[in-house]
């Protein structure tokens, strides 16, 4: 469970020592800060406080450290323990978010800047009203920080940095961050009278896993209005560009922003062209060549006699160059040029073919909302069935146990089928399921008979991500043939940006995965997106099952399969390749391995 928090910042690979106790250390320093900012105990905040101290002091790699060697750091008890591991498990600690999602969202706004905490956040947000980080360097300016307790010129200096490393993040973002961002410039530029058209392109628009900025496509005879609603933006720093059709600006979120205005008979042309990818557009370029036509941002052109061939949709132009329309998220030149001209492009699984989300958690575990919440939502969003899966008691921190799994199970009966769902027959199916931990040698929670109890059981590893690549491998393999594993969950364990995928030879992994009738899930967090896009690839060709999931963990994160979908799409998955795309009785039939 991840909330959008920190995601604005630049997201950079790093896996030192250092790194990972300084994230930490800032992480128990927040829940201090957290708890009195929310008027939590005193005494509470002081050990967090003393803990993230420890840590941040500590000799060793806090992230190689299991909860006993943890508890081995001064000041470092059980409970904090048990917080580390979350984090390094899941990428984030669902007492930190909870306490998140109580602050305003300026002062949510104010603590993107990496070097101002939530205290001082809280404080400019109370005292002095300043709600965004363009407001916070007006008040800096003007010098109005000095008055407030506890902000000295020391202080001064560092939120002076913040900002402009924020400003500076030339790093990517993750999608989600990106795609919020852009959908509100879209809504804003649209509104403006004049514009015919407005849309993403570049990289958000193939769903990419990363972002390195926002390319806004608009269609207007006159650019000037849409121009100037663009650079008003509230969230817009600074304008870096500035030409007749072309615009870019910084914005607070830590990403900049491209517009390009073009006219409406060159729609097609530009939006192909601003959607990239480059080495798919050399490819189309190359073929508009050899048919005499030159293709460029401008527009699509006829050689010889220099005039602009019109290209008021995509269609139009793929056309031309004797293509079929090709999907923003195959556009990479992995073969879809050549798929296209001889018209055997996958038919891509979408999000309308979604039936289910087969990997879900309640607040049973670390999920936060109950079992009947979730449920509801699912059914709200159109779902035919819906796993619940909890995780089991190897995860410590869950403090699962077979009494509170089958007590859970029994709810889960009462409940299946009450839910009207949207614009189905019938109500919401509940399967009831868990997430297990492939433990170090490939075995899970429980024994066979208990798990035979289960609808369907994903099986993740949580833990031991150092071991090495032949246990790694042997581990997974194991898992695959459990007979009782009907899913993979998030296969790699990478976190974008902050873990790399563990080293295990993937392709025997895949390999025993179609032999056992195993699936492979595509996590639509967008931490995570695991598998990605090039391991989908390999692991089609072997003949895998998938399943997008969202691994919700609050009703929001169900819209998160968006992503998934975004990355099965680039995986050039069709709907018969994902499990949960299947009708409740062919799915059915796959949990119970028929065949
Ligand atoms: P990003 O921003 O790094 O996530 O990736 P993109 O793909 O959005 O790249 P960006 O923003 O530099 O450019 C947007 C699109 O514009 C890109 O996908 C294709 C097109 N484009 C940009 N520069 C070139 C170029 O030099 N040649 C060609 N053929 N296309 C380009
Ligand atoms: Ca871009
Ligand atoms: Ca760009
Ligand atoms: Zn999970």
């Amino acid at each position: 469970m991840e909330d959008c928090l920190w995601s604005g910042r630049a997201v950079k690979y790093s896996d030192d020592v250092a790194r990972s106790n300084d994230e930490v250390a800032a992480l128990l320093q927040e829940y201090a800060d957290l708890i009195s900012i929310t008027g939590g105990d005193a005494f509470r905040a002081r050990v967090y406080e003393k803990a993230a101290r420890a840590v941040g002091g500590h000799h060793a790699d806090v992230s190689a450290l299991d909860l006993k060697g943890l508890q081995e750091i001064p000041n470092v008890g059980k409970s904090i323990a048990q917080k580390v591991r979350e984090y390094f498990d899941r990428g984030s600690v669902a007492a930190v978010e909870e306490l998140r999602a109580k602050i305003p969202d300026g002062v949510r706004r104010l603590t993107a800047i990496p070097t101002l905490g939530p205290k001082k956040a809280m404080a400019v947000y109370e005292e002095l009203g300043v709600s965004s980080v363009e407001e916070l360097a007006d008040a800096l300016r003007d010098e109005r920080l000095r008055d407030l307790k506890g902000f000295g010129p020391k202080t001064e200096e560092n939120i002076r940095h913040g900002i402009e490393l924020l400003r500076s993040a030339g790093g990517r973002v993750q999608i989600d961050v990106a795609m919020e961002l852009a959908e509100d410039v879209v809504a804003a530029l649209s509104a403006v009278p004049g514009c015919a058209r407005c849309t993403y392109a570049g990289s958000l628009r193939r769903m990419r896993e990363t972002i390195g900025d926002i390319d806004i496509l608009a269609a207007a005879r006159q650019p000037a209005p849409i121009m100037r609603v663009f650079t008003e933006l509230p969230y817009v720093t600074e304008v870096i560009g500035q030409g007749g059709t072309k615009t870019s600006v910084r914005t607070s979120r830590g990403l900049n922003v491209d517009l390009r205005v073009v006219p409406p008979d060159s729609w097609g042309a530009a939006l192909q062209y601003f959607t990239g990818s480059k080495a798919h557009n050399i490819r189309t370029r190359e073929i508009a060549v050899r048919q005499k036509l030159k293709l460029s941002e401008y527009g699509l052109f006829d050689v010889e006699s220099g005039e602009k061939v019109v290209s008021g949709t995509e269609e139009e132009v793929y056309a031309r160059l004797g293509l079929p329309w090709i999907p923003p998220t195959l556009r990479e030149d992995r073969g879809e040029i050549e798929a296209g001209l001889r018209d055997e492009l996958p038919d891509l699984v979408t999000e309308a073919d979604l039936r289910g989300d087969l990997h879900t958690h309640t607040d049973l575990t670390d999920g936060l909302a109950p079992l009947e919440e979730m449920a509801k939502a699912a059914a709200a969003h159109g779902y035919a069935y819906y796993a619940v899966t909890d995780h089991a008691p190897d995860l410590v921190m869950q403090r699962m146990t077979d009494e509170r799994m089958l007590a859970q199970r029994e709810r889960v009966r009462e409940l299946d089928g009450t839910y009207p769902t949207k614009g189905r027959r019938g109500g919401l199916r509940l399967l009831h399921g868990t997430e297990l931990n492939i433990g170090p040698e490939g075995e899970v929670d429980w024994p066979g008979d208990f798990l035979a109890g289960f609808d369907l059981c994903v099986a993740s590893v949580h833990s031991h991500f150092r071991q090495s690549r032949a246990d790694l491998t042997r581990r997974l393999v194991r898992a695959c043939e459990n007979p009782y594993v009907h899913i993979i969950g998030h296969p790699t364990t990478r976190l974008i940006g902050r873990r790399p995928g563990i080293d295990a030879d993937l392709d025997a992994v895949f390999a025993a995965c179609a032999r056992t009738g195993t699936a492979l899930e595509i996590n639509a967090h967008p931490h995570r997106l695991d598998l990605r896009d090039e391991d989908i690839l390999r692991a089609r060709r072997h003949g895998v099952k998938f399943a997008v999931n969202s691994d919700a963990h609050a009703v929001p994160h169900l819209a998160n399969t968006r992503y998934g979908i975004g990355t099965a799409q680039r995986g050039w998955l069709t709907g018969d390749d994902v499990i949960n795309t299947w009708p409740e009785r062919r799915l059915r039939s796959f949990l119970r391995k028929d065949g």
